[in-house]
């Protein structure tokens, strides 16, 4: 099958359990559903879930342990995304094709979406009821963690700090392996852990996820000046509007894109004792060389 197949699949059944869990009753606080289904449903790519349920594929695991953890994950990615298009932090206008969530639901709603995805996200995750509950506190712990203050947050704390300041290479790297590594490197850990895997395995999905996330973020800061609106959904040249630091800024389109192929090139590198089992790991990170959204 091919990789474009594969993702689609995947996107499919993780969009199907995200509908499922966002079930609700009509209450007075309905138009709360409406804010948090508008952003969730506005066609993002589910890079996250995937991540993790390939992981889970890769390691014969099984996808209805890991399901609960990939919705939960895409909760706590659109969350971010929402607080992050505020008028507080980018005063962005447009995302995943669509006006900000803020822009139509207003400020005050758009901060309680995000709160409500976040909240919901660790609502899914403690009440399902797994065949292995030790395991799932594991991951439940790497899911808060990698999305805290020594993960996401602490992320965008440095990236918020850091703006009009240029920076080096090095914190730049610190901030991105906190701010979009972080993440991404727990969708592939909490994959595994979710699939039973052991320790060296553990560690080499994570080598996977780090330089994969590293790849994915300077390709992000490429597409910010090369990006086309239309395909990308949202504003291009924010990162210079905002005075960023980028890999763009510190090393140029080409050596950006140089050191995208080598990231990506350490990613699948990682994956080598799994062999022809981490095909679609592997392929995944070569399509995302090439991404224009
Ligand atoms: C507000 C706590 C808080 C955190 C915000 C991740 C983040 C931190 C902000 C997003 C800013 C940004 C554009 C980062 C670059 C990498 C990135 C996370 C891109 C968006 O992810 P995609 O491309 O988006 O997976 P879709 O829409 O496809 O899910």
């Amino acid at each position: 099958m091919q990789i474009e197949e594969v993702l689609k699949n995947k996107a499919t059944l993780v969009n199907k359990a995200l509908e499922k869990y966002m079930k609700h009753e009509n209450n007075p606080q309905s138009i709360i559903y409406d804010a948090m289904e508008y952003s969730l449903f506005a066609g993002g790519k589910r890079l996250r879930p995937i991540i993790m349920l390939l992981v889970c594929d890769m390691l014969n695991g099984n996808s209805d342990e890991v399901m609960p953890f990939s919705c939960a994950m895409e909760m706590i990615h659109t969350y971010s995304l929402i607080h992050d298009d505020l008028p507080a932090m980018d005063n962005d206008d447009l995302r995943r094709g669509k006006p900000t969530n803020h822009k139509v639901y207003g400020e005050a709603m758009a901060i309680l979406a995000g709160d409500s995805l976040l909240n919901k996200a660790f609502e899914i995750v403690s009440s399902h009821k797994y065949k292995n509950q030790n395991q799932a506190m594991k991951a439940i712990a790497v899911l808060a963690k990698s999305s805290g203050t020594e993960g996401m947050i602490g992320g965008q704390t440095v990236d918020i700090q850091s703006e009009g300041k240029k920076i080096s290479e090095q914190e730049l790297l610190y901030l991105h392996s906190l701010k979009t590594g972080a993440i991404i490197r727990s969708s592939g850990v909490i994959g595994a852990i979710m699939s039973g895997a052991c320790e060296e395995q553990i560690k080499a999905v994570d080598e996977y996820c780090l330089n994969l996330g590293i790849a994915f973020q300077i390709q992000d800061d490429l597409l910010d000046v090369l990006g086309d609106i239309e395909k990308l959904g949202k504003a291009t040249g924010s990162d210079s509007e905002n005075e960023k630091t980028t890999f763009v800024t510190l090393f140029g389109i080409d050596g950006s894109k140089k050191a995208v192929c080598e990231y990506t090139k350490k990613a699948i590198d990682s994956l080598a004792v799994f062999e022809k089992k981490a095909e679609p790991l592997v392929a995944l990170a070569d399509y995302l060389i090439d991404r224009n959204y």
